[in-house]
């Protein structure tokens, strides 16, 4: 059965996330996000545990990179305390709003990374003789190959032909449009390096919201460090990680307002790197939802 202690295939979580939407009918639906090149589909599940937050999403994607496996371990972590725990303030945030959750936004590359070359990143679609893949991080259509993504199909970093020529991001772009104008937050989670990360990537501008989505961050990251000393930076994107353009969300930020939007890079700081130990899936998903609970939190008093 399903459990955190160990790192699961793709077929165990759409399994899992099958067998909780036939559990709990009344708070957890299957969600159907696309399908990818291979013809996987891309699912996910809605929590709602009251149908008057219909209009209030919180959209959390993980493993957009195949290889960054404990980013879908912490997102069905999420899953599964938003179900069931009981701690007041995780109920809370549960009530608040709902949750769409999608373990795996890279299906074909994920099963690559399980089956053929764990430190698989990209998609799997057939670009030269012997390169395959495109970025789904670089691939989507704002600002798009503006800088920090390759043209080189072999490049671990190839924003792919045109915007959205993956078939993984274009199905998720249709999707995310379909209820873009009721997003309150959009959460993407990638590993490693223990950053909080804020829009943009092309830019060390500081656009839109960057002040308040600082000041919920840095507290954030402090509220994080309480439960194990896990050390995070908070910051733009291009100032504090690197420029990297044509990332989702970036474009969910730009193409819908949202007014809560972070990248995570969880654990570690290149220790174990992508190979992150089993047993530091439940410690990264207990911190990552503490600063959860502490972005909501703080928007809450500051609106
Ligand atoms: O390069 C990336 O896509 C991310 N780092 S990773 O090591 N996980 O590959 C950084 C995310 C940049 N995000 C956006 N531009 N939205
Ligand atoms: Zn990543």
């Amino acid at each position: 059965s399903f459990d955190w202690r160990a790192y699961h295939t793709l077929d165990e979580i759409y399994g899992w996330l099958r067998s909780i939407a036939s559990s709990y009918p009344d708070r957890v639906t299957l969600l159907y996000g696309g399908s990818t090149g291979q013809g996987r589909d891309i699912l996910g599940v809605r929590i709602s545990h009251n149908p008057a937050n219909a209009e209030r999403i919180v959209f959390i994607e993980a493993n957009i990179h195949a290889r960054e496996w404990i980013t879908s371990a912490v997102a069905t972590f999420i899953i599964n305390q938003l179900i069931g725990n009981t701690d007041a303030e995780v109920r809370h945030l549960a009530e608040s709003y709902d949750f769409y959750v999608f373990p795996v936004f890279n299906p074909d590359g994920f099963v690559h990374s399980h089956t053929t070359n764990r430190l698989w990143r990209k998609t799997r679609t057939q670009y030269s003789i012997f390169c395959y893949g495109a970025d789904p991080n670089r691939n989507w259509p704002y600002q798009w190959m503006t800088g920090g993504a390759s043209n080189q199909p072999c490049s671990d970093t190839y924003g792919g032909p045109a915007p959205l020529s993956e078939p993984s991001t274009l199905s998720t772009s249709n999707f995310i449009r379909s209820i873009g104008r009721n997003l309150e937050a959009y959460i993407s989670l990638h590993s490693y390096s223990q950053m909080l990360l804020l829009p943009y990537g092309h830019t060390t501008a500081h656009l839109d919201n960057y002040d308040e989505l600082m000041l919920i961050g840095r507290q954030a990251i402090q509220d994080l460090s309480r439960r194990y000393g896990t050390q995070y930076v908070v910051g733009n994107i291009a100032e504090t990680i690197y420029v990297a353009t044509g990332g989702s969300m970036d474009w969910v930020k730009n193409e819908f307002q949202v007014p809560i939007s972070y990248t995570y890079e969880l654990r570690d700081l290149g220790q174990n790197g992508f190979i992150l130990p089993a047993e530091e899936i439940i410690p990264t998903g207990l911190e990552t939802l503490d600063s959860l609970v502490s972005i909501f939190r703080s928007y809450e008093l500051l609106h």
